[in-house]
């Protein structure tokens, strides 16, 4: 098997053998419940597992703040990366600074089994790159309405595990649960979905059964990286200006940036 995730660590000098950790991305909009999930899995797996969280936020460290104030894995297994302006970048083309979190994090607590990485995305179509995680979780919940799994994207469909998040909540919202995890059934070609609510201890069980039986076929070396797939063409509102570009090509060698700022327009892209 080739294995794309070590080509840019190829001598990680302070990461000794054997200490190479299940990366675990957690991707998904903005309050689908990605922090969450990570304290549920750090809070049921934190004393059977050696567990590290990488936190992305654009400016600040607020998921990470989140998850010590949890209370759910000591403060110093939970780092952030600052990520400016465009958060895909740090998780899609430029992987750096997070490659380097992990591999400090698994130097500095060897063996780590497992290492979770929150995107900071503000985006329906923001995914990871194999360069960055072995394996990734997409998040959506019944609150964000239940046609958003139905109408897919990279994440949806390719993601190694959807989860519809906050099941709790369907009936105030009214969403029909079965038919969202359907919708998004269908849209995956048999990858697997699953319901989960902080409230429900058998969606809670499942969701431990998936990351262990996950970090054993990692560990088996029977479980190959995807990458789910490209950007869709995105947009940011920065001080009123709008800012479109698009994250295109594997290597993230083609970068096309458009400005329209004060009647003014123009394109220009990174080879
Ligand atoms: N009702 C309910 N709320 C949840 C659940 N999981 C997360 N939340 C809430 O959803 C909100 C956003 O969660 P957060 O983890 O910060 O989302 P993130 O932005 O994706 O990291 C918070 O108010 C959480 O308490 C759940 O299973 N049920
Ligand atoms: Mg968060």
């Amino acid at each position: 098997m080739t294995d794309p995730v070590t080509t840019p660590s190829a001598a990680p000098a302070e990461v000794p053998a054997g200490t190479r950790s299940l990366r675990l991305g957690i991707a998904g909009p903005v309050g689908t419940g990605k922090s969450s999930l990570i304290a549920l899995i750090c809070r049921e797996l934190a004393d059977e597992l050696s567990l590290g969280v990488i936190t992305n936020d654009i400016y600040t460290d607020e998921d990470a703040r989140f998850l010590r104030a949890a209370g759910v894995l000591d403060p110093e297994r939970i780092r952030a990366v600052e990520t400016g302006a465009c958060p895909h970048t740090a998780i899609r083309d430029d992987v750096t600074a997070n490659l380097i979190a992990v591999e400090d994090m698994e130097a500095d607590f060897a063996p780590v089994d497992v290492v979770l990485v929150e995107s900071g995305g503000d985006n329906l179509t923001a995914t990871f790159s194999p360069a960055l995680v072995d394996a990734q979780i997409f998040v959506l919940d019944v609150a964000g309405g239940g046609d958003v799994a139905r109408k897919g994207g990279p994440g949806i469909g390719r993601a190694d595990l959807l989860v519809v998040n906050k099941t709790d909540l369907a009936p105030y919202v009214g969403v029909d649960v079965p038919q969202m995890i359907a919708d998004g059934q269908a849209a995956r070609e048999g990858r697997p979905v699953l319901g989960l609510s902080r409230l429900d201890r058998a969606s809670i069980d499942q969701l431990t059964g998936w990351v262990r039986s996950m970090l054993a076929a990692h560990r088996a070396g029977t479980h190959t990286p995807v990458d789910p797939g490209p950007m869709a063409p995105h947009f940011h509102l920065e001080d009123g200006v709008e800012h479109a570009h698009s994250h295109a090509g594997e290597a993230g060698m083609v970068h096309e940036h458009s400005h329209a700022e004060g009647g003014h327009s123009h394109t220009h892209s990174h080879p």
